[in-house]
């Protein structure tokens, strides 16, 4: 008999779920950025080890919604969590070191209305001093009767992700496969070559310019050479966004375009030829028509 298990993966933004869902997988399917608010759909990621599959959803990070992205953001978390037979709560271990606490009421809650099997997560690991500091949280966690059990690792590192694995595998119930053994996700190229352009934005500016940029994939097709060609539009709230991401004599683009490309280039296993085009729609983040058009 085989076993198989859904495992949302959820957490503050920043807290480390992509690096975690990448390192499960070794290899770069969840973009990854230094700021938060990276991931704004769910990502799913499979893992198919002998007789378990695990489907991980990683999420964006919960917070108090501000726009309607953000509403759009929290209800991809919502679904994930009903979807999820494990939850999976990733923190920021020196930053709940620092506030004293490992309990924070952004998930609590939904902890508490969802009752299943839940890990708690205490990454970051590498950062803090002496891996005593981390004892208080763990007994903490113990105490309030959300989780089933805890673990400290390193994501980053790839440093006892092992052990949460053989952790998920004994939790998952005994049941079919949900997707073919080969596969690592169910969503398409398309998506993944729309998010990378996004993380190589988001890696390239400060402030708000990321957060208020959003990828829209055009053109996906292979050439007669067996050259792919992509074309994509970059979209920003404003003017002056525009002419940030463009850079003078177009440089900056030129480097979102370079960094995206070898990512791509990577994800796919093919060369690319890929044209960026950048693009103004006012204040899409708040706008329903434009954020339907884009899928959220
Ligand atoms: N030192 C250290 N940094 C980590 C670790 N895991 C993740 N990070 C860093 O934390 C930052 C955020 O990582 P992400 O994986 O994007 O975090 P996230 O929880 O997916 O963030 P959102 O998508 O914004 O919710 C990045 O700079 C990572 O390199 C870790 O184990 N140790
Ligand atoms: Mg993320």
């Amino acid at each position: 008999m085989t076993r198989c298990a859904t495992v949302a993966i959820v957490g503050r933004p920043n807290s480390g779920k992509s690096t975690l869902l990448n390192a499960i997988l070794e290899m770069h399917l969840s973009i990854v950025t230094a700021k938060p608010q990276t991931t704004r759909r769910r990502v799913l990621g499979i893992d198919t080890t002998g007789d378990t599959q695990l489907v991980f959803l990683d999420t964006p990070g919960l917070l108090k919604p501000k726009y309607r992205l953000q509403r759009s953001m929290m209800g991809y978390v919502e679904e994930s969590l009903d979807e999820s037979d494990i939850i999976c709560v990733v923190v920021d271990t020196p930053k709940a070191i620092a506030r004293g606490t490992v309990l924070d009421p952004m998930w609590q809650e939904e902890l508490e209305k969802r009752k299943r099997p839940t890990v708690l997560v205490l990454n970051k690991m590498d950062a803090v001093g002496i891996r005593k500091e981390a004892l208080p949280l763990m007994d903490e966690a113990s105490k309030s009767g959300l989780f089933t059990t805890t673990i400290a690792l390193s994501a980053k590192d790839n440093k006892y992700v092992d052990e949460l694995l053989k952790i998920l595998r004994g939790l998952a119930p005994e049941a079919p496969f949900a997707f073919d053994p080969e596969m690592a996700s169910d969503q398409t190229d398309r998506f993944f070559v729309g998010e990378f352009i996004r993380e190589s934005v988001f890696k390239q500016f400060t402030e708000e310019v990321p957060y208020a940029t959003e990828v829209m994939i055009t053109e996906f097709k292979e050439n007669d050479e067996g050259k792919w060609y992509i074309s994509a539009d970059v979209i920003v709230e404003r003017d002056n966004q525009k002419a940030i991401i463009i850079g003078a004599g177009g440089a900056a683009l030129k480097r979102i375009g370079s960094t995206a490309r070898a990512t791509i280039e990577e994800y796919l296993g093919h060369p690319v030829y890929l044209e960026l085009y950048v693009k103004v729609r006012r204040d899409w983040r708040n706008d329903r028509a434009q954020l339907s058009s884009m899928g959220y």
